[in-house]
Formats: C-alpha cells, structure tokens, sequence
C-alpha cells in the first residue's frame, strides 16, 4: 500500500495485521482458512487481508450468541440500568475515536472525511439515544373483563434472542450501529455480517465493544459475502433477521427466512422523487436538490434521483443544479479540497456507467457530467444530471446508487404526483413551495416512509425511517426503532 502520512498510528497499526473473525469475544481465523482482500476505491490497492466467514462460521457465531442469550448467561443478568450505562460508554469511546473511525471508513468505502466524521458522530449519537430506551421498554396494564373473576393482566417486552444483521457498504459503520444498538438495547444478542467492500469499521467496532465491557458472544462479527449472510437467514438458530441492502436481495432474505418464520426487518432500495414547485425559494430547492441526489456520492437509499421541475423554472432549475455538480471536487478522500471521493467498487463503478451511457445512446441529454470514468486509477465519477429523460427509460425507474439525478419537466400538481408515485419504491420524497399548503398537501400524497418539505437528507437519530411498497418491512430508529427487536408478551394473572 503506498505510505500515507496523514494516516493516524492507530489506523495504521490496525491495517499492519491480517483482520479475523469476532466470534463469542475472540479474534479468530475463518475455519476454512479463506480470505479476501478490502480495497481502497481511491488507489484500487488492498488496505489489507480479512477472514471471510463461511457457513461454518456463521454456525459457530450462532452458537456464541445463543448460549449468550441464554437465561443465566451474564448478559440474562445485565439490569437495564447497566446496558444503558454501557451503551453510552460506547458512544463515548466511539467519538473519542472520531478521527481514527473517519480514516478507516474514508479508505474503505471512499468517502471523503468530512462525510466519515458525520457517520461517525451519528453512530456515537445513536448509541446514546438507545442508552435511554434501554431502561424505558415498558409493559401496559390491562383492564379484563370476565364476570364473577378477578384478573391482572399486563404486558411485557421482551428481547427476541439472536439477530443476525446483514448491512451494505454505503454507511459502514452506521449501517452496524443500526442493527447492534437496538438489538443489544432491547437485550438480544447479534451476528453482524458487513458489506464484503467495507467491513474495517465493523471489524474496528467489534474491538471497541470488547473494550467497552460487552460480555462475549452478545455481539459477534462476520466479514464475508453473500452466502454467510444466506447462511445466517437460513440457521434455525437465528431469531430474527434485520438487513439494509437491495430490494432483489430483500426478497431473498424474505423468502429465506420464511422457512423458520424469523421475523425480519428490511430496509431497501428507493428511487425517491425530488418535486420542486415554482414558487419555491430556488436558491434553497437548487441547492437542496444537488444535497438530495450527490450526499455521499449518490449512494444513499434516500437519494433524491428523480427531479421533477414545475416547467417555468425548469431551465433555471436545471442550470443551477448543473452549477452546483460542477463546483463538486472530486477527489482522493485524504485531499482537503475533496468534496466528493470514488464510488465504492469497480462493480459500482461500471454499474453507474453503464446506466448514464444506456440514458445518452436513448437520446438523453447531460447537462452536467459525462458517461466516462473521472480519473485512470480509482472509481472516481463526476456528479451527473441528465435532461431529455422519459419515465420509461432505466436512469428512470432502476435505483442506479450513484451522483446521478435525472430532471422533468411538469405542469400539474396531479400529473407530478402520479408521475412521482409510479415506482415500486417508496422510501422518501420531497416537495419545495413556499406555499405550506400545497408542501403538506403533496407530501401526504407521495408514497414514500419519509417525506421533506423544503430541506432534504435533515435527519435525527430520534426519527423513524423505512419504506412503502418495495422500499421495506418496519421501522428502524426512534422509539418505534425497538418494536421490531422485541416480542410483546401478555401475561395473565387469576386473582383467586
Ligand atoms: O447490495 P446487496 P450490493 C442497492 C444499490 C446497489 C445494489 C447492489 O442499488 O447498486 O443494491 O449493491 C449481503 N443473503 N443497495 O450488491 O447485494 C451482502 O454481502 C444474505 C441499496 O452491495 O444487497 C451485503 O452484506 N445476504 C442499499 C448486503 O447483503 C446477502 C445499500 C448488501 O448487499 C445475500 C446497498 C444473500 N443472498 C445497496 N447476498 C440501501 N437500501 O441502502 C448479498 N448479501
């Protein structure tokens, strides 16, 4: 790897040595002694060698989280006052480690630091937002009525037993944060698979976790691909499945779990329709409308890829969104003027192409970008937005995860929102007007899990997310984000 000297010792340190497997609080090869290698998608060189976990694996990960689950284990035993406590310690250790988290997810997954240091501090927040649940996961009493008896019934929520979290590349180490804080908060125990392009944070996380006091086995990490994931869903030891990724692989998981009836969370793709009106504050809806489709290299389940402009502004609109990507400095994520760093895989990469090259041979227009790689070396490609785009077109309906935003032109509020809607995703939207009326009434029209008016990617720990349609099963964050982790037990009490 060629010598960084910006890298902070510890990063470097953590890279010295090949990454293993973090199964029942133990660092350990994958059974089958299989490797692969994790890739820098700035310089396409390997950060470092990592255990790929099998079925094997999976199996012995399991079991470490079972027996941890179980009654009498030490984690059994844990108060929900000592899992807050320890949930906060961990949040605490993750933002002292701020800048150690960015470097590693920056040379992992590309993104420049100023976006890494942002996961981070989400991911810190999010484990002292759930330190306050875990001590507040209250039961009901219930009135019954049965004549000439006498009964207490009441409620209970109680931890499911073993998660396996399966997450994706484009938020590593948010992404874990997202499946190990409302598991551990609610009491289970997990299985983490992460993304085979980024699993260093996870990996790094793991060893913050041990630090913290996490008794062995509640959290085990799995790098690895898609058949340790298909292994996890499959296990009978597996309570529930809670994944983020794409749609085609949500169904899989669907249908995989299906077999045991695990309880499942998904949270998938989305083509989310971005509706400016005329009477918009243009600079903010201009502004926000290259936010909405470039945040993270375009990357994000949220990202706002379908622009839809009220047709008197549309010209206007388009230029200053074309400005706006133009300003975009592509670069290495360790550059200071870097505004946006590469995609995250050479897969990605062509994908992304391909989609801008398949919109220009169809007769769409570029108003900013090109259909080329941005750089020889590295998966670097420059913000894009195309015109002259019909609905039928695949940069239309297909969720291309990439800085690439496609514009329309409409007339109607109800041809927009139809037009809006004509997806099989629905995971978020947005509308600018500076009219409140027509922002909420057109809000409640779209079909999305959520829905800005007059900002996009505004966010909180504190605030649930997940899809309509194709875009999910459940509810992830706030205090909605611990229903789909725990099991709600009626207990019935005869007063005699
Ligand atoms: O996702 P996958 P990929 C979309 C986006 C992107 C496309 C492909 O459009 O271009 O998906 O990305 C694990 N059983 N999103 O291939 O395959 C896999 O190892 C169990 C949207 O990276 O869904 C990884 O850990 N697990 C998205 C995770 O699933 C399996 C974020 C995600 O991989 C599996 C990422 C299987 N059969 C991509 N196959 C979002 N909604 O945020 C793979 N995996």
């Amino acid at each position: 790897m060629t010598e960084n000297p910006q890298l902070l010792p510890a990063v470097s340190s953590f890279l010295s040595s090949p990454k293993q497997l973090l199964i029942d609080g133990e660092w350990v090869d994958a059974k089958e002694g299989q490797t692969f290698a994790t890739v820098n998608p700035a310089t396409e060189e390997v950060l470092v060698q990592v255990a790929q976990a099998s079925a094997v694996d999976a199996d012995r990960a399991v079991t470490a989280a079972r027996n941890a689950f179980e009654h009498g284990s030490p984690w059994s035993r844990m108060t929900p006052r000592d899992r807050s406590h320890l949930l906060w310690r961990i949040g605490d250790l993750i933002e002292e480690r701020t800048e150690e988290f960015a470097q590693l997810e920056s040379l992992d997954n590309g993104k420049s630091l100023a976006s890494a240091r942002g996961d981070v501090g989400v991911a810190a927040e999010l484990f002292r937002y759930f330190a306050g649940w875990a001590t507040k996961m209250e039961g009901t009493t219930i009135p019954m009525s049965v004549p000439g008896r006498d009964f207490h019934a009441y409620t209970r929520r109680e931890a499911i037993g073993v998660v396996a979290g399966i997450v994706p590349w484009n938020f590593p180490l948010t992404m874990a944060a997202f499946k190990i804080v409302p598991s551990i908060t609610a009491g289970n125990t997990v299985v983490l698979k992460p993304a085979e392009q980024t699993p260093l944070t996870a990996l790094r996380l793991g060893e913050l976790l041990l630090e913290a006091g996490v008794p062995a086995g509640v959290v085990n990490v799995l790098p690895g691909f898609g058949d340790a994931g298909a292994a996890l869903v499959d296990h009978p030891g597996v309570d529930k499945v809670a994944f983020t990724g794409s749609t085609e692989v949500g169904k899989k998981i669907a249908a995989g779990a299906s077999k045991n009836l695990k309880k499942v969370s998904l949270e998938l793709g989305g083509k989310a329709p971005n509706i400016i009106f005329a009477d918009a504050d243009l600079d903010a809806a201009i502004a926000g409308a290259a936010l909405a489709g470039y945040f993270n290299e375009g990357q994000c389940c949220v990202n706002g890829s379908r622009l839809y402009v009220q047709r008197e502004v549309f010209d206007q609109v388009v230029e200053g969104v074309a400005a706006a990507a133009r300003a975009i400095t592509v670069g290495d994520a360790f550059d200071p003027a870097t505004t946006m760093g590469p995609l995250v895989s050479q897969e990605q990469h062509e994908k992304v192409m391909g989609y801008v090259r398949g919109a220009v041979a169809d007769g769409a227009t570029l108003a900013a970008g090109s259909a080329d790689a941005a750089a020889d070396r590295g998966y670097f490609f420059s913000p894009t937005l195309i015109t002259d785009v019909t609905e039928q077109m695949a940069v239309q309906t297909d969720e291309i995860f990439g800085p690439v935003i496609t514009a329309i032109p409409f007339d109607t509020e109800d041809e927009v929102v139809a037009a809006a809607n004509n997806t099989v995703y629905g995971l978020a939207a947005g509308v600018w007007s500076r009219d409140l009326s027509t922002a909420h009434r057109v809000g409640g029209r779209l079909r999305a899990g959520t829905v800005w008016l007059n900002t996009w990617h505004a966010d909180d720990v504190t605030l649930p997310r997940g899809g309509f349609k194709q875009s999910g099963w459940g509810r992830e964050l706030g205090s909605f984000g611990l229903d789909d982790y725990t099991e709600l037990k009626t207990v019935i009490a005869e007063l005699r």
